[in-house]
């Protein structure tokens, strides 16, 4: 029996421009900072890069054939800023501007809604370069320019607009430890970097309310319940673990809904605080429609000295067995979609919430994880959905759900060899195939019985 959800909850699939797209330098589309480090030795761990990826630029009318075979009600895709402004601001490129534009017909032809994110890591070089990205505060202006020429373009057919994904990975692993573009390792860096990227969402927010009033606007936020890698832990350990979500949760949501950050993290974070950004508060938190969610998995805290001013860090995998899901071992924690989604409801003001993105790598060794029999995602998929179902249950408005990812990425540092996809890619024929999580998936959105 699938999991129920009401009539209007929205069922989808997400990817994002630079992991999918290919056509790097195809039609006027300027360098992104993603082109950039990709070119440079050993950061990519299988050494590919995303110069064709999917190569959805050429082939979203068939990837739009796949969609409605899976019955999906809303597609979450990523506009790139150096497609449609290669130099990151003034001339704009209409051939990127009209690519969107033809995509986001089709997905409408289709009966598939869709949801832009308009930063999703890749900064046009040009921006970097002059600017240091966003770790400038003029680059937040920037982005609400873009922002609203993106909304002029698309704004009378997309309705749903997510201004930055993530913004704490893009700060965190692109401008602390360097592991992704543009691969500084400045914790200075991290903050500013963390920062005005919010400004540029608030920014945004107003630029675009200020074109339309017809807009649901939001933001996707990472979101990791944080445990103690010691299952019996001592206060320290706690104490890593209060810090570890005050810098790697809260102090978006704080930001953004609070007009704050925590006091806490502020008085160890002391060294890297750049002057003058309480005035920026108020812009931060301008009222937004929704909350995206990205979940996968828990951390796991402990006192460590690897940011030194915060004494904590963070493992992924689990760090004792008895944290260990029964079924979906060490990564698996369906549990905290309640955990969020409790935040949310009590500490935040119960905010429409979209699951913008859930998914995993087929769970198991290897060499099974290109399988297109991919059972264990599918169970994978039906634990968090459970979850989720039991938040609504609960009193959450959480409103949507969107695997991550459609098909098989560019996955960052991991390369093209880490699927994530309902549906397989051969990246060397552009073959597609639907695993058995794509049509479980559409099983269970054609089984939900409200909406007959
Ligand atoms: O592929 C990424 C995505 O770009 C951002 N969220 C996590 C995904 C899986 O790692």
């Amino acid at each position: 029996m699938f999991s129920q959800f009401d009539k209007d909850f929205l069922f989808g699939a997400a990817t994002a421009a630079y992991q999918i797209e290919g056509g790097y330098n195809e039609d006027g589309k300027g360098t992104s900072i993603w082109d950039v480090f990709t070119r440079k030795k050993g950061k990519i761990r299988d050494g590919s890069t995303g110069d064709i990826a999917c190569d959805t630029y050429h082939n979203y009318l068939t990837d739009i054939k796949l969609m409605n075979q899976l019955k999906l009600d809303a597609y979450r895709f990523s506009v790139s800023w150096s497609r449609i402004l290669p130099e990151g601001r003034g001339d704009v490129n209409q051939k990127g501007l009209d690519y969107y534009s033809a995509l986001v017909e089709a997905l409408l032809d289709n009966n598939i809604r869709p949801f832009i994110t308009l930063y999703h890591w890749d900064m046009p070089y040009a921006i970097y370069r002059d600017r240091k990205g966003f770790g400038d505060k003029e680059t937040a202006k920037y982005f609400a320019e873009f922002a609203q020429l993106v909304v002029k373009k698309l704004g009378d057919r997309v309705k749903d607009f997510i201004t930055l994904n993530e913004p704490w990975e893009h700060a965190f692993f692109g401008h602390f430890i360097g592991e992704h573009a543009p691969g500084e390792k400045n914790p200075r860096q991290y903050f500013r970097v963390a920062h005005n990227q919010l400004l540029g969402h608030g920014l945004a927010v107003g630029a675009m309310r200020s074109l339309r009033s017809d807009l649901n606007i939001g933001i996707t936020l990472s979101q990791f319940p944080i445990y103690p890698s010691r299952y019996e832990p001592n206060d320290k350990d706690l104490d890593s673990v209060e810090m570890a979500d005050l810098f790697i949760n809260r102090f978006y949501l704080d930001g953004i809904y609070k007009g704050k950050y925590p006091e806490k993290l502020l008085n160890r974070l002391w060294p890297i605080i750049p002057k003058g950004i309480d005035g920026d508060m108020t812009t931060i938190a301008q009222p937004i429609d929704f909350l995206g969610v990205n979940y996968y998995n828990r951390l796991f805290a402990s006192r460590k000295w690897y940011i030194p001013f915060l004494k904590t860090w963070v493992d992924r995998g689990s760090v004792d067995p008895r944290y260990d899901h029964p079924i979906l071992g060490t990564q698996g924690y369906p549990e905290g979609m309640k955990e969020l989604a409790k935040r949310y409801r009590e500490e935040y003001g119960n905010p429409l919430v979209y699951i913008t993105e859930n998914g995993t790598v087929e769970p198991g060794n290897e060499i099974e994880k290109w399988r297109i029999d991919d059972n264990k995602r599918i169970q994978y998929i039906d634990y968090y959905l459970r979850s989720l179902r039991e938040a609504i249950t609960e009193g959450s408005n959480i409103k949507g759900y969107f695997y991550w990812a459609l098909m098989d990425t560019f996955e960052w540092s991991s390369g093209l060899d880490c699927p994530m996809g309902l549906i397989h890619v051969n990246h060397k024929t552009q073959q597609r195939t639907i695993r058995n999580s794509g049509y479980w998936y559409r099983d269970l959105i054609a089984s939900q019985i409200s909406r007959r």
